[in-house]
């Protein structure tokens, strides 16, 4: 069975978000391409969220200013602006994104105490969310990756399907991502493709 995973298509990381990705909104006439001529057997999406008091907020550590790094639970991280806080208009996914067709959320970043930029687990590692379950379970061989943020979300998102599913195969789908860095979207890309990761663009799926 073949898959599609939409990262975190959502308000926040698209212009006028509280995180904006320079151009994510660029994605979503792409992302609903792929979603309506793909010929995706399942379509998952991950949807950041956030309580008000996450740890990855810099709000949260006084004296720190959104995107320098500081610490949360004795790791390095990021000092993120407050984004994606549940149940709020940031948190929604981007109302053009056709979200009829897809047949699974995965919530994530609600532990306060840890973050979690891949849709599979916390960034220690230790708490899974259930998405390696489901794919499992729908006999998932192939999965296409696409969304925001391409040097954070989109990267873990795509290691870890590697690590996670057994003999899968991942590709990332390029013009159907934006990252938050332009250097930072080139080493992702590398890392990526280090694992055995293809680097395709959504034309080429298309037109199979
Ligand atoms: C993301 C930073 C913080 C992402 C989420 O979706 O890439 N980045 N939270
Ligand atoms: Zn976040």
């Amino acid at each position: 069975m073949k898959a599609l995973l939409l990262v975190d298509i959502q308000n926040g990381f698209c212009p006028g978000g509280n995180l904006a990705v320079p151009h994510g909104d660029e994605i979503v006439p792409v992302a609903n391409r792929l979603i309506e001529e793909g010929g995706y057997d399942v379509i998952v999406a991950s949807q950041d969220w956030h309580p008000a008091n996450h740890g990855s907020f810099a709000s949260q550590h006084p004296g720190s200013k959104p995107f320098e790094m500081g610490e949360l639970s004795g790791r390095p991280q990021v000092m993120w602006p407050d984004h994606c806080v549940q149940e709020t208009a940031d948190a929604e996914f981007h109302p053009d994104l056709n979200t009829d067709a897809i047949d699974y959320v995965q919530q994530k970043g609600e532990n306060p105490a840890v973050d979690s930029y891949s849709a599979f687990r916390d960034n220690d590692q230790a708490a899974l969310t259930g998405l390696a379950g489901y794919l499992t379970a729908q006999q998932v061989t192939e999965l296409d990756i696409c969304g925001l943020a391409t040097d954070y979300c989109v990267k873990f998102s795509a290691l870890d399907a590697v690590d996670m599913l057994p003999g899968i195969r991942v590709r990332l789908i390029k013009d159907a991502s934006r990252g938050i860095d332009p250097e930072g979207v080139k080493q992702a890309l590398a890392e990526m493709q280090a694992k055995g990761i293809d680097v395709v663009s959504s034309s080429a799926i298309l037109a199979d």
